[in-house]
Parts: C-alpha cells; structure tokens; sequence
C-alpha cells in the first residue's frame, strides 16, 4: 500500500477490511466498536435497503419526532449529527415509512472510546487499512466537521475524567487549573469547577463540549470579555497524534502543536484527550434581556434603535459583559447580556441608554434583569434554548473600528439580513487576553465587537430548500456584511462551510504556518474535517470518497 494514498478506501473496495478484521480490531478495543444504526432507523420499514433488517417501530418513532430537537436525544448517538444537513438525508425521521434508511455520510463504525489507548488504537487502525477518521465529541459542529462517509469514528464523549489542579505553575501562570477529559460538556465542566469554588470559560449552550471543536477553534462564551478567549485558557493539551503518540503539548512542549491545538480548529492535529485550563474563582454575576418589537409601522425608529444600541456595546463589553442580541424581522432581543462581576444596578445603568433612546423613539420594550452569587448559579438560570444545530450557517466577525468608521452601512447591512434570516450578534473584547500570537485563534477574533451568525432552518421535508438556504447565505446574505469588511474574516466554528475564501476568513493570515505544522505532525492528512487546515488537498466524491484534489 502506498504510504500516500490518492484516495480513502470505502465500502466496496477490495481493500476495506473484512469483518474478521473489524471483529479483531474489536476485541483489540475491548469490545467498544460501534457498527453504525442511524438513530432514524424505527422511522423506516428498511434498513440499509433491506427489509429484513428493518428496526420499524412506529411508537419509537414517534417519540423520536418529539424530541428530535433536543441536543440530548443525539448526545448518546455514536454516530448523528447535530446538523442533520450533513447526513446527505440519507436516513430522515420526518419522511414516509417507505423512505429509505441508508447510512450516507454517517461513520461506519466507531470507537466509543474510554481511553488515550482506545484512540491509539482507532490510529493505528485507520491508517493501516486507509479509512477516513473523524473525530466525534459532542457532534454539535456547525459546518459538519464531526461526521463523514465511510469513516471510522473516534467519540470522546464517554472521555469524562476531570482533575482540580490547585497549584499549576508555568512562566506564564501560577494557580488554580483543571485537567478536563475530551468529552466533558461545558455545563458537566463547571458544575465540577463550582464544587471548588471555580469557573471555566465555556460557551453559551451548556451541552458543547469543551474540549472538543469549542476550545480548538477559539471558543467564546459568558466569561469572555473578563478572562479572554476559552482558548486563551489553556495551558496544556494531551493529544494523540497521527503517529499514534501520546503527546503533551505547551508553551514548552511541542510548543508549534500548542500554538497550532490552540486556536487552529477541531478534527486537525491530532486527538485531544484532555486539556488543562486556568479556572478562575467563581463571582457573582448579573444578567439582562430585552426585547422590543418590530411593529412593521416604526421599522426605520426600530433599527435607528438597534443603531443606537450598538454604539453602547464597547462600553459593556470592556466591563466584562458578553452580549448576545438576536435580530428578526419582527423583534430585537437581547438574550442575554451577561455580566460577570457587575451587579444589576451597575448592568442596569449600562442599559439606561438604551432604553431611553427606544422609548424616545416610541418602541416599546420590555427589559429585566437580575443578579447570582455564583457564575454557576447565573449560567443555569438562563432559559435553555438551545437545540440541535440544524440551521445552514454564515458569519463574519465584525470589527470594533467599523462603529465608528461606516455606522449606518452596518445598520442597512444588519436590516437587510435580519428581514430575511434569524442574525445573532456575539458581542465581546478579547483584544488583550493573550500575549500577540500567544496562540493560532483567529487574530480577528481580537478586534471583534461582535461575530455576526445568521442562519436559514434546515428543511426536513424540502432538501432543496435546505441547499437554497445556505447558498443565500453565500451569495446574498454575506456580500452585504463582506462588503462592510473587506479582508475580514469568520469564527470558524460559526462560518459558512461553502465560503470559497475559507482559509484567509478562517485562520486571518495564520493558515501557512498552521498547515506546516499539520504537515510536521500529520503528513499523510489523516485527520481530515472540510474547512479544517490541510483539507484544501482533499475533496469529496459524489460517492462520498474523499480524494486528494
Ligand atoms: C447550540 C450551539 C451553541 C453554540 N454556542 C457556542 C458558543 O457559545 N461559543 C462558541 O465559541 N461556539 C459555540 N458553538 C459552536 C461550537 O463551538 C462548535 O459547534 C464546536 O465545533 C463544538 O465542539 P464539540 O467538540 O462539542 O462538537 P463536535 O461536533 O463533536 O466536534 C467539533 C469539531 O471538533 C473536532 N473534535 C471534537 N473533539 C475533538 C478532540 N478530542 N480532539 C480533536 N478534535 C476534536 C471534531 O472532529 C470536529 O471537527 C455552538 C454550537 C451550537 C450547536
Ligand atoms: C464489538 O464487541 C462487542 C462485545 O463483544 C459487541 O457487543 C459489539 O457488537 C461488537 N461490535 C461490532 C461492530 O461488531
Ligand atoms: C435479508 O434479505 C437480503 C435480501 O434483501 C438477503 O440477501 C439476506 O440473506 C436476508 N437475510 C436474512 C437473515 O434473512
Ligand atoms: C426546541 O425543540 C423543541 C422540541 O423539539 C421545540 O418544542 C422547541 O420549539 C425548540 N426550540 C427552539 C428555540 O427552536
Ligand atoms: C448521497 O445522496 C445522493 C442523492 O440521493 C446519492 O446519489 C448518493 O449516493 C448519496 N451518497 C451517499 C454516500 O450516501
Ligand atoms: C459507550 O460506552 C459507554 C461506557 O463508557 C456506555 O455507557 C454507552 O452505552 C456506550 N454507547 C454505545 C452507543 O455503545
Ligand atoms: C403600530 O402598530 C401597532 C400594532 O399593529 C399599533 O398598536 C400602534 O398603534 C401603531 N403605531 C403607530 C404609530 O401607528
Ligand atoms: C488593549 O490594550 C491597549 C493597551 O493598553 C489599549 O490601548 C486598548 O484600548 C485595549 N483594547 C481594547 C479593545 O480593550
Ligand atoms: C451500515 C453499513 O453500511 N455498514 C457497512 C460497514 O462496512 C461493512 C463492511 O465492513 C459493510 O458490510 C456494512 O454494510
């Protein structure tokens, strides 16, 4: 076998290996192999085109319909998506019985892994026998990354060893840190970390994972502004390599696969099993959310109010507050904006602003707010909104000197989009969090005010609505905000997976550097995820085959 294959092997094939091997390889990871049932299999009366396989269960499938949406009827899935549209709809809850069920782009099997060992060994046997590997924690990703056709899957999700640090020392920082296993979720996370009187920076939906994509790809969230990115946090990551090594990497240890684990996206360098990060005592908090409607008889008074709102948000984000605002053709919403070490009157009078200006402008809205003891207390009081990812997504990270520079371009570039697509603004400061260049995060991420993500909802029952949706995104709904930003860039976590300019927008000049040491630790690209450093080499086939370009 070629030590550079052209191509991947797939079912099929001559070379993919034989059940005998599968069953060896098995037992050689304790039995923790997974042949993949997709999970909307009850709703179909074949399976894999057969019908004597056929899991048809018309009481199981509808319980699956009620709560399809919830992150949790996925979390224990080896295999599905959280963002249906990468499934290639190949098994669909929502269609006719008669529907077929098929695996599409869903991993073949995969590891449900419970040590650095299993992965290891998942490694060794993905490179041995050519199969396309994917790294799988929570399957949340957005742009599809956690899945892929004809895979052998790694899920780190049951990797859920967490360690107090009290006294971890490097040159850079003295305190208290926290080793956290690959498949913690952030919520898991920092109700360990408050049992010690801690906080970790995670995100904003409390089942993303946070040692996975999250932290990977930069990681924002509610403690942002007060401590810097989530990857800004770490001081260490255990990582096996595409060379089946068990690695520390830090500022002192294989410092070019710190920088690059540290910022330069998920599914890329190697496999994370555990990351250490700073955790902060934990602090009171206050938090705020507001709505005011869009009437449909006052919308330039409306927008001259959003307008109005976001030149106050340098002023809360440098106080530490995290604001996410979410923009629709019928109300603005803040939700939340969230304040670590504010009271409420402190996070009141950061509103007063705002409010007067809608009320002077004669638009209603409703405000409330509130204060916690704890972060872990103020984290859990929020409304959990949050579903599965099955929007088809775009972003662009807006910098700080455009509020000043074009105002009202971004306000008719927020109206244009926000009268046809749900648009979300992340609003934060990690401008000085990190020594420059301290590690690969997108240095755009740095001048941000806010990232813009807007969304079109998948279609379960119209797929070609669902391709329409994201090719909106790119062609019409992103131009606008590009335009306002030329040589900007994108969250790569929260992007466009279709962008054609992914590798500046995504790694904001960092991308060379990053693929030299991809290279360096992974030559044979065996860590392969669209959109992810080095997969600029590869494509794949209608059939699902991955190729080299
Ligand atoms: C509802 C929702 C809310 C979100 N909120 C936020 C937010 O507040 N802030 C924010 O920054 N982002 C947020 N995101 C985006 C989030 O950061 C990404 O979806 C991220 O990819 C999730 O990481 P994961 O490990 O949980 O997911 P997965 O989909 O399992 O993995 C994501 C990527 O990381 C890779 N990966 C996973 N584990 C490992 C590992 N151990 N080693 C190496 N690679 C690995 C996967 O291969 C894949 O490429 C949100 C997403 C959703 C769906
Ligand atoms: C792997 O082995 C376990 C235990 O023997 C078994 O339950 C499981 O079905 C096997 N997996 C596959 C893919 O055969
Ligand atoms: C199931 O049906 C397929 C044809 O669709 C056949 O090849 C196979 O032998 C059947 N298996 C069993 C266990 O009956
Ligand atoms: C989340 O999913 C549930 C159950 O499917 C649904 O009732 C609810 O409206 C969804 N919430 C959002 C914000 O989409
Ligand atoms: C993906 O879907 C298309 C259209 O239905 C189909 O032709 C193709 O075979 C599918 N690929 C895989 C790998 O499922
Ligand atoms: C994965 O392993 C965990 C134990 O670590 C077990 O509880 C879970 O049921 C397994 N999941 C699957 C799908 O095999
Ligand atoms: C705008 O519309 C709302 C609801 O339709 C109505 O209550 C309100 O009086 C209208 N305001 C003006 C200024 O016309
Ligand atoms: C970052 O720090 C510099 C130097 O102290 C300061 O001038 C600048 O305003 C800070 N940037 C932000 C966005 O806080
Ligand atoms: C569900 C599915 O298609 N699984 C395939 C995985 O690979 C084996 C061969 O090892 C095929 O027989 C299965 O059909």
């Amino acid at each position: 076998m070629s030590s550079s294959p052209q191509c991947r092997t797939i079912v099929g094939d001559a070379d993919w290996p034989h059940p005998a091997q599968w069953s060896s390889f098995n037992q050689s990871v304790d039995g923790k192999l997974v042949a993949t049932v997709p999970i909307a299999a009850p709703c179909h009366r074949t399976l894999f085109n057969q019908a004597n396989l056929s899991l048809y269960d018309e009481q199981q499938c509808a319980d699956l319909r009620n709560t399809w949406f919830f992150s949790k009827t996925h979390l224990p899935s080896s295999s599905s998506p959280m963002a249906y549209q990468f499934t290639n709809n190949s098994c669909n809850p929502w269609l006719d019985a008669d529907s077929p069920c098929t695996l599409g782009y869903l991993p073949n099997y995969t590891v449900n892994a419970t040590s650095a060992e299993d992965i290891r060994k998942a490694v060794v046997f993905a490179k041995e026998y050519n199969i396309r590997l994917v790294i799988r924690n929570t399957g949340h990703d957005y742009l599809g990354k956690s899945t892929g056709a004809f895979s052998l899957a790694v899920w780190t999700h049951y990797m859920k060893n967490i360690e107090l640090l009290p006294h971890y020392a490097n040159d850079q920082y003295s305190g208290a840190a926290i080793k956290v296993g690959a498949g913690l979720e952030g919520i898991e996370a920092n109700t360990f970390a408050d049992a010690h009187g801690l906080m970790l920076v995670g995100g904003n939906c409390p089942s993303v994972g946070i040692a996975g994509g999250y932290s990977q790809g930069g990681g924002h969230g509610p403690l942002v502004s007060k401590f810097g990115l989530a990857v800004d946090q770490v001081l260490e990551w255990e990582v096996i390599t595409a060379q089946a090594e068990l690695l520390t990497a830090s500022p002192a240890s294989h410092p070019d696969l710190y920088w690059a684990l540290s910022g330069g996206g998920g599914g890329t360098f190697g496999v994370v099993v555990s990351m250490t990060v700073k955790a902060h005592p934990t602090t009171y908090g206050s938090v705020a959310t507001l709505t005011a409607a869009n009437t449909g008889n006052n919308t330039d008074a409306f927008y001259e109010g959003i307008g109005h709102f976001l030149q106050e948000l340098p002023k809360m984000v440098d106080a530490g507050a995290f604001v996410v605002w979410i923009a629709t053709p019928e109300a603005f919403t803040i939700l939340p904006a969230f304040a670590p070490g504010l009271h409420q009157d402190q996070l009141d009078d950061m509103f007063q602003p705002t409010r007067e200006i809608f009320s002077t402008l004669g638009i209603s809205l409703t405000y409330q707010s509130y204060e916690q003891p704890t972060f872990l207390e103020l984290y859990n009081s929020l409304p959990d909104i949050w579903n599965v990812s099955d929007a088809s997504l775009g972003g662009r990270l807006i910098p700080r000197s455009l509020l000043q520079t074009n105002p009202d371009g971004l306000v008719d570039a927020i109206r244009f989009i926000a009268s046809q697509a749900t648009m979300t603004g992340v609003s934060y400061n990690v401008a000085n969090a990190t020594a420059p260049d301290f590690n690969s995060a997108n240095p755009h991420l740095r001048d941000t005010i806010f990232g813009i993500v807007l969304g079109e909802p998948v279609s379960y029952t119209d797929w070609e609505k669902t391709e329409e949706g994201q090719q909106r995104i790119t062609n019409v709904l992103l131009p606008t905000l590009q335009e306002l930003t030329p040589n900007g860039a994108a969250y790569l976590n929260e992007a466009d997976v279709n962008s054609p300019l992914w590798r500046e927008e995504f790694y904001g000049g960092n991308y060379e550097r990053l693929d030299k040491i991809k290279n360096k630790y992974d030559p044979d690209d065996l860590f392969y995820a669209k959109t992810g450093v080095g997969s600029h080499r590869w494509e794949q086939g209608d059939d699902g085959r991955l190729c080299r370009t």
